[in-house]
């Protein structure tokens, strides 16, 4: 068995093209004319075939490699004969001519009738080798364009491979004789452009030389050219498309996608057959930077981070105002904690099902036992607050209903029997969530004082990952601002969370009057697939209890 290095075919004016893909690998058995690799211009996408039969020995080229003519694209064990074109180059490379007819046509392409002076100009199909009744799946320009010399016109894609067609004259576009959808051939009437019209003599010579290669051909080597040209033209990017999996678009948008570093596999395509249109990749990039949008990488490095522009939930798109029509406006990035905060927050609202109920707890109490708690402790500099006793009435409320400290995995529930309590923090960098550990174990002023550490530590900017992890419940306390009520969002994998407000002095109604009792306003959200209604209600009035007799903490 004799080793073939399979080379590039000659492909036309490209003098270097890219490869974007590795079809095969070392190992793989290939035979005659299946597609090795697809390589890229700015004009045209191809795939590079095999000459021969065998079994793939070594690659040469590399994903991004630039490869040209006579490059060695792999070695093959060739399995029999078939390998005489490919250990031949110069018949390989005579051979696909053709193949490379319509990347060769591309770039020199329509060719201007009227090829002088200015007046209108007509501009015709050009040789596109093969192929016959291409669609025009994307059009470039319309009426009105000022129209350069070589400038992409049309997307044309046949069952085998999508080009750009160029003008080959220069000029305002007058009239485009075609639209998406429409089938052309050679000799087609593309547009009028009206000014000063360039003759594309270099450009007709190259689409004449394309077909003087393949009628020079031996015809030893005809079979290969087929079949260099039927690989050629493999749907690198159809829809659907067979082995490639490439996004659907043409090699101009794709060029236009990597420069602004746009993966195109996560562009929805607006064009014919779902083609991705550089108006897509545009569309896209404007969401992306406007937030409105993650793509895959960004949402990885914010796990959380999903559902940004709602596409992936069939939702209507984000609302695209532009404020400054209505007045005056400052724009300012968002941080990196409220990014993160954010994105966890829309994923955790989105996706469980939560209910909040509203009760009041009588604190009244347990504020003049904290008030005289803190005074005696004046000295020892640790200021007890409501919060470390709303921990530590939450823990033995958690331990009554532990459904509450657990977590949802698959269809199983994950029961923690430790009790870590997070409270939410406003830090000038955004909401943070640091987290006290062992609740059960601490007394009220270890708390208390462990809490402020952590709420300071949390405004400094300082708090570690492992300060913020592992809670099973979450406080969340605007008391010392306000309100009367809300509504918390849950932070998942927990399934509940106590939203607390400032407590006011109500008249409460003892049996025979009213009396004054300062009532603590206590909101509990909690995951609907974990908890039910009733033990909502049965946790928030065994915490109201507690928390109007705290002795029961005790019991
Ligand atoms: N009712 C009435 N007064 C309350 C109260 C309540 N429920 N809770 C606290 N207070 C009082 C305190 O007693 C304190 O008063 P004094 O200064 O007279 O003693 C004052 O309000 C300030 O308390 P604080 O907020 O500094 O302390 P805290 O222990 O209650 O809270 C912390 C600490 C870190 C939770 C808090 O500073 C904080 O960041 N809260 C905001 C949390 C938040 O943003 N939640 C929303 C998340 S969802 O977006």
């Amino acid at each position: 068995m004799a080793l073939v290095e399979v080379q590039v075919p000659d492909i036309g004016d490209f003098d270097e093209v890219t490869v974007i893909e590795l079809m095969v690998k070392v190992g793989d058995t290939v035979k005659a004319e299946q597609s090795l690799i697809t390589v890229e211009s700015d004009k045209a996408s191809m795939e590079i075939p095999s000459s021969t039969a065998g079994v793939v020995k070594e690659m040469r080229v590399a994903l991004g490699d630039k490869v040209k003519q006579g490059s060695i694209v792999l070695v093959v064990e060739a399995a029999g004969a078939v390998a005489a074109p490919a250990v031949a180059p110069a018949a390989a490379v005579a051979a696909p001519a053709p193949a490379s007819a319509p990347v060769a046509v591309a770039p020199v392409a329509a060719v201007a009738a009227a090829p002088a002076a200015s007046g209108p100009v007509q501009v015709f199909v050009p040789d596109i080798g093969d192929f016959k009744d291409v669609v025009v799946i994307e059009v470039m320009v319309k009426p009105g364009d000022t129209i350069k010399v070589e400038q992409s016109l049309i997307t044309v894609e046949s069952d085998k491979a999508s080009m750009e067609i160029p003008s080959s004259a220069a000029g305002v576009l007058k009239e485009l004789k075609v639209k998406v959808g429409d089938t052309v051939n050679i000799g087609d009437l593309l547009a009028v452009l009206e000014g000063t019209a360039v003759a594309a003599a270099p450009a007709a010579a190259a689409v004449a030389a394309a077909p003087v290669a393949v009628a020079s051909a031996p015809a030893a080597v005809q079979t290969p050219v087929a079949a260099a040209a039927a690989a050629v033209a493999a749907p690198a990017h159809a829809p659907g498309g067979n082995t490639v999996g490439l996004p659907h678009a043409s090699p101009s948008v794709r060029k236009f996608a990597r420069e602004l570093g746009v993966p195109l596999d996560e562009v929805k395509g607006s064009g014919l057959k779902g083609r991705i249109t550089a108006d897509d990749v545009q569309t896209f990039t404007k969401a992306v930077m406007s937030g409105a949008a993650q793509t895959k990488a960004q949402a990885a490095k914010a796990p959380a981070a999903s559902g940004g522009g709602g596409s992936e939930l069939g939702l209507i798109p984000w609302p695209k105002v532009d404020f400054a029509k209505f007045g005056p406006i400052e724009r300012k990035e968002m941080g990196r904690i409220k990014k993160i905060s954010g994105a966890n927050l829309l994923r955790n609202a989105i996706m469980i099902p939560a209910v909040t109920n509203h009760d009041d707890a009588d604190i009244t109490d347990l504020e003049a036992f904290r008030v005289s708690t803190n005074k005696e402790n004046e000295k020892s500099g640790v200021k007890v607050t409501m919060l470390a006793f709303l921990i530590k009435a939450c823990v033995a409320a958690l331990k009554k209903y532990p459904e509450f400290n657990s977590s949802l995995d698959g269809d199983a529930l994950v029961y923690k029997n430790y009790w870590h309590i997070g409270f939410a923090a406003d830090t000038p960098n955004g909401l943070m969530v640091p987290v006290i550990r062992d609740c059960d174990k601490k007394g009220v002023l270890q708390i208390s004082q462990e809490m402020g550490e952590l709420a300071k530590k949390a405004r400094d900017g300082k708090l570690g990952p492992a300060e913020m992890s592992g809670a099973t419940f979450t406080i969340s306390s605007l008391g010392g601002i306000g309100g009367k009520y809300f509504t918390p969002i849950i932070n998942a994998p927990e399934v509940a969370i106590l939203g607390v407000c400032k407590s006011t002095m109500e008249p409460v109604w003892d049996g025979k009057q009213f009396v004054p009792r300062l009532m603590l306003p206590l909101s509990l959200t909690w995951d609907h697939r974990v908890i039910d209604g009733a033990a909502a209600a049965r946790f928030n009035a065994f915490l109201g209890q507690i928390l109007s007799d705290f002795r029961r903490v005790l019991l």
